[in-house]
């Protein structure tokens, strides 16, 4: 009935607090309306000292730009560590929280535990610093850390934050330095944004729906194809007429033959990485292919030569005989020739037959 504490802290540091006002909206606001997120906004100038509050100095050794400072970021992630709350971000709709006392919002399925990994105290808060030298984020972590109880960020700027900073850390948080991507920001604002959301996402109950998430893209190491909605015509242009034939085993088979073509088109390095059936290599390997012959006046059995072909890799869709021509259309991975000679095999034994495929 009651949850006591939120599922998931996330805190931020950073000199541009207003950057991160965007995890007040949508999704992430919901979510800390109905109490499975908190979050709480750090200016790092708090703990800067001095006249000028500087945070940043000359890089050691020289060179271009300004490192930040570790006598600043040092007090900042003590004392986030040590639980200073800082700005809490509310939700813009407020006066729905307001309804709620903070220890008696809505149920949160516990999290099933995860064994620590060696060296890494699983009881110490995440310290998560975004860097263009960081290790990959992937959807992989995104799961990990939905499953995390408090998540600390540290928004570098300039050329970055002192690295003993990071070495210091160790002693209070797991250290990971990621990168959202390769190419480069100018801060670390936005890929907090970018980590936070693909985080929270997963966390149960901050999606209506906590199914949806299972089938995403890269679920299942695949992207997904394209999607439709009504009307069936728009300016034009129709939607694919298997999505409205109310037919389930054809429009799987058809969204999975769209799912794996795209993931050859835009990212064939992901299609080593997944175990195709057979089914999804005879998709990507074969092609459209009409196979035209004269057979004289022979009888043939359209589903005795089907059987044959699909037992030589030629799935016959549609099979016409009319007068002296027999039409076989379908799909193949076969070249056009062995397509060719796989319908004479198939034709009853001493066939006098003329015929080619075409692709
Ligand atoms: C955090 C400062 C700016 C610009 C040096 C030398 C790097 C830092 N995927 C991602 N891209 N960029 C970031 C990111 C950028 C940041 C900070 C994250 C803090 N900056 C910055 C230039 C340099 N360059 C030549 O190689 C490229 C360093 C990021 C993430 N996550």
């Amino acid at each position: 009935m009651s949850n006591p504490k939120p599922a998931l802290r996330l805190d931020v540091v950073t000199i541009f607090p207003e950057y991160l006002d965007p995890l007040r909206h949508a999704l992430l606001g919901k979510a800390i309306e109905q109490g499975i997120l908190s979050v709480g906004v750090h200016d790092l100038r708090d703990w800067a000292t001095g006249n000028h509050k500087s945070v940043d100095a000359p890089p050691l050794g020289g060179g271009p730009g300004m490192v930040m400072k570790p006598e600043v970021w040092g007090p900042a992630l003590d004392d986030i560590a040590a639980g200073r709350t800082g700005t809490e971000l509310d939700s813009a709709a407020k006066h729905r929280n307001d309804k709620l006392r903070h220890d008696d919002v809505a149920n949160v399925a516990p999290r099933p535990y995860e064994s620590p990994v060696a060296g890494d105290d699983a009881s110490k808060p995440l310290l998560l610093v975004p860097t263009p030298a960081g290790k990959p984020f992937t959807q992989a972590d995104a799961r990990a850390w939905s499953r995390e109880e408090h998540i600390v960020f540290a928004c570098g700027r300039y050329e970055g934050i002192d690295q003993r900073v990071f070495e210091d850390a160790k002693q209070r948080y797991r250290v990971r330095e990621v990168s959202i991507g390769d190419y480069v920001l100018i801060g670390g604002e936005v890929a907090v944004l970018v980590i936070a959301e693909a985080v929270t996402r997963l966390i149960p109950g901050v999606l209506g729906n906590t199914e949806s998430h299972e089938e995403d893209s890269f679920s299942d190491g695949l992207l997904e194809g394209p999607s439709y909605t009504k009307p069936r015509v728009w300016r034009g242009i129709e939607a694919p007429e298997v999505l409205t034939s109310g037919d389930h085993k054809k429009v799987d088979a058809w969204r999975r033959e769209q799912s794996l073509k795209r993931t050859r088109a835009v990212r064939p390095e992901l299609l080593e990485q997944v175990e195709l059936s057979e089914e999804d290599r005879f998709m990507l390997d074969s092609r459209e292919v009409v196979s035209v012959f004269e057979v004289g006046g022979q009888r043939v059995v359209a589903k005795q030569l089907r059987r044959a072909l699909k037992q030589a890799g030629y799935r016959a869709e549609t099979i016409e005989r009319n007068e002296t021509t027999l039409t076989v259309k379908g799909r193949t991975a076969l070249s056009l020739e062995d397509a060719t000679q796989a319908v004479a095999d198939a034709l009853p034994k001493g066939t006098q037959w003329s015929g080619y495929t075409a692709g």
